[in-house]
């Protein structure tokens, strides 16, 4: 009894280390210069959307004029027809500090009149999970923070919804393995290497990749395959001046109906119609909820993929369906519209999610950690390469708010209790092996810190 409250107490006195550690890597990370924290001062020197996001969510319960910087700096590179780069650039640091950087994707030249004049971007996308950032603003007494962010928030979900929805799917579909988030997935696989064959690569100019010299193991980032795509396919989009209609109508060497990406817009539309409530829009509350509820229902009708039993992913170019045990498949856990035509089918189609999240491929037997990005047992996985397999805290956090949502509350806390042990063992790493808890990929990681602090390190308790 002794021996377990000793432990109890030492548990409460490394996490209340990390709630300063976690503060202390922020802080390192900042930069006052452009008003926003890096991802990591070594390999990632810029400012990433998503990652601004939970930068914005992790400070709402430390410095909330940083939290709202963030999000302003971030939207002052938002392009005029509403898209959020993936990056927007740090001016202070040399080109060679990233690849690939501002001579790569030449926004303000191949953009001009749609990307700002002022601030360098690429020219891609991010998950949009920057409306549960201004929530959690707003719950820390900043309402007026939901004011000023609205017509931007507004502006970018109407992007997805304008520029990204092709009518005859319904679906929003992303031009970029980066755009996901998650880079080398390897539901990306297919589209990438079947899709793009070297042929195509013939004229690709040369380049350095700088991530591979930042001190983290190259075992551990994508491959050089990975990147000669990631290269050309950028190069395509900049060939044509980032002009969405122009890209769609003379075809893209990659697109995909991603089911992760598409599970945080519905997400994102649901957090748009609780804001627009707030702030008294009810027209806008109405156009959001049926956005939702309509991009709900094509996931229903063409991304479930029966045999594996989670969301799968479509390839715009060839109409196939890839499935993995992937997270990208477990995401729809994250938002709670059913899609009223289809309520049934997806009320099942929960539960099946939910024993996948019970299930030894996911960490749920106390095997291994949860949640890996790729269930143990799937051909590709792999314990340390970054989206193939280790667990994130991101996506842990995003999970283990859906599986709330879905009335899942001791899976909920199981998810919690893994990012809070990987990270009490080594501290804020990008990510770990769910095998062994071990840390891969750079330290001092702003999310990891943002996330923890706000999971574990705030007054209120997180997802009630
Ligand atoms: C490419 C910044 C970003 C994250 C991504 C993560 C990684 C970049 C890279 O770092 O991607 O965008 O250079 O590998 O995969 O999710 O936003 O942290």
């Amino acid at each position: 009894m002794l021996g377990l409250l000793l432990l109890g107490l030492a548990a409460r006195a490394a996490a209340g280390d990390r709630c300063e550690e976690a503060r202390r890597v922020l802080d390192e990370n900042w930069r006052e210069s452009i008003g926003s924290t890096l991802p990591s001062s070594s390999l990632y020197p810029h400012q990433w959307s998503w990652d601004t996001a939970f930068i914005a969510t992790g400070h709402a319960s430390i410095n909330i004029s940083r939290a709202k910087s963030e999000l302003r700096r971030l939207f002052d590179a938002q392009w005029s027809n509403g898209m959020v780069p993936h990056i927007a650039f740090n001016p202070e640091v040399p080109a060679t500090s990233y690849f690939p950087g501002v001579d790569w994707w030449k926004s303000s030249e191949a953009a001009r009149g749609v990307a700002p004049a002022d601030i360098e971007t690429s020219g891609i996308t991010n998950p949009p999970v920057h409306t549960a950032a201004v929530l959690r603003i707003a719950d820390a007494g900043h309402r007026d923070f939901m004011e000023e962010m609205w017509p931007k928030l507004d502006a970018l979900l109407s992007y997805f919804h304008n520029e990204r929805t092709p009518a005859e799917t319904g679906l929003v579909y992303v031009r970029h393995p980066w755009e996901n988030g998650m880079d080398n997935s390897p539901l990306w696989d297919v589209p990438l290497y079947e899709g793009i064959p070297n042929s195509s690569l013939a004229d690709l100019p040369p380049y350095n990749r700088t991530d591979l010299h930042k001190g983290v193991d190259p075992r551990d980032r994508p491959s050089q395959a990975f990147y000669d795509r990631a290269v050309y396919i950028l190069l395509e989009a900049r060939k044509r001046g980032y002009d969405e209609r122009r890209m769609w109508h003379d075809g893209l060497p990659f697109a995909v109906y991603d089911s992760f990406f598409n599970a945080l817009v519905v997400r994102g539309y649901e957090e748009m119609v609780e804001i627009a409530e707030r702030l008294d829009r009810s027209a806008d509350a109405e156009r959001y909820r049926e956005w939702a509820e309509s991009l709900a229902v094509s996931m229903e009708k063409l991304l479930w993929d029966e045999e594996k039993g989670v969301y799968g992913n479509l390839d715009v170019n060839t109409n196939k369906r890839t499935a993995a045990l992937h997270v990208t498949g477990l995401a729809p856990l994250v938002y709670v519209t059913r899609g009223s035509s289809c309520a049934a089918k997806r009320r099942l189609r929960v539960q099946r999610l939910l024993s996948l999240v019970r299930s030894g491929g996911f960490c749920g037997q106390g095997t291994c950690r949860p949640l890996p990005t790729l269930a143990r047992g799937e051909p590709s996985f792999s314990s340390r390469n970054y989206w193939r397999g280790p667990v994130w805290i991101n996506t842990n956090w995003l999970l283990a708010a859906g599986l709330a949502r879905q009335g899942a509350e001791e899976e909920s806390q199981r998810v919690l209790a893994s990012s809070r042990g990987l990270v009490d063992e080594s501290g804020m790493h990008e990510y770990f092996d769910p095998l062994t808890g071990a840390p891969h990929g750079t330290d001092g990681f702003s999310w990891t810190a943002a996330l923890y602090h706000d999971s574990f390190c705030r007054q209120v308790p997180v997802f009630v």
